[in-house]
């Protein structure tokens, strides 16, 4: 039997390979390996990028798991040069308010390592941008559809949108201007989606340089009881 209802509703057989524990070991090290190498980068090659590449990678975040499995996500893949220049001139607009004086001097401060300033040149030099929005409620047929734990669902459908891309070997910086409210306006997104995320993505520069920083120990991370 590979159906069986329960309470009315059909259920399918789920079966993943058997896996030893050293194969699970070797799994794991090597997925940890591939994304440690993962960087956050702002500097784009403008080099296209393959567009079913972009659909695989979207399709991936496509999978996470959600609240009641509403998938309260849209992602917008955006490519054309008059868009990307109408968000990276907005998206100016506000970060320049922002360093000037918006974000407290400690948050600048916390930023300086980084070196990232006001100016977004990524945002029209990476060849495609993704703008995730969140959908507080669905629209079905005219219906409204209740939506749940929208942000820690679209959160993670988020983080495999960065694993997908990182592991087919693209870069991408996460990006948040803010306010972005911008987004929904030259997007034409409907009320009920609100931007949430930011996403240049391509090649890195040939030439790219990242911030000479660690990440946590695993013992500053992780408490076993
Ligand atoms: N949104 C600004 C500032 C910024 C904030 C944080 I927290 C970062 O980790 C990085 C940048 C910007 O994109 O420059």
């Amino acid at each position: 039997m590979d159906k069986k209802k329960i309470e009315g509703f059909e259920h399918i057989r789920y079966q993943r390979p058997q896996i030893s524990p050293e194969q699970l070991l070797k799994n794991s090290e090597e997925f940890y390996q591939m994304m440690d190498q993962r960087r956050t980068v702002r500097e784009f090659d403008t080099r296209p990028v393959p567009f079913e590449v972009m659909e695989n990678i979207i399709k991936t975040a496509s999978t996470a798991p959600s609240g009641a499995h509403k998938q309260p996500w849209t992602f917008c893949l955006i490519s054309d040069p008059n868009l990307k220049k109408k968000i990276r001139e907005a998206a100016e607009e506000e970060e320049r308010i922002s360093y000037g004086g918006r974000m407290s001097d400690t948050w600048k401060a916390d930023l300086k390592p980084l070196g990232t300033n006001w100016e977004k040149p990524f945002l029209e030099e990476a060849p495609y941008l993704i703008v995730v929005f969140k959908q507080s409620y669905g629209m079905e047929n005219g219906e409204k559809v209740q939506h749940y734990y929208v942000s820690e669902s679209v959160g993670i459908a988020c983080g495999f949108l960065i694993a997908a891309i990182h592991q087919a070997g693209l870069v991408a910086v996460t990006h948040t201007p803010s306010p972005m409210n911008f987004l929904s306006q030259i997007l034409e997104r409907p009320s009920h989606e609100k931007p949430y995320l930011l996403v240049p993505v391509g090649y890195p520069k040939s030439e790219t340089f990242v911030p000479d920083i660690n990440r946590k120990e695993l013992k500053d991370v992780l408490i076993k009881y």
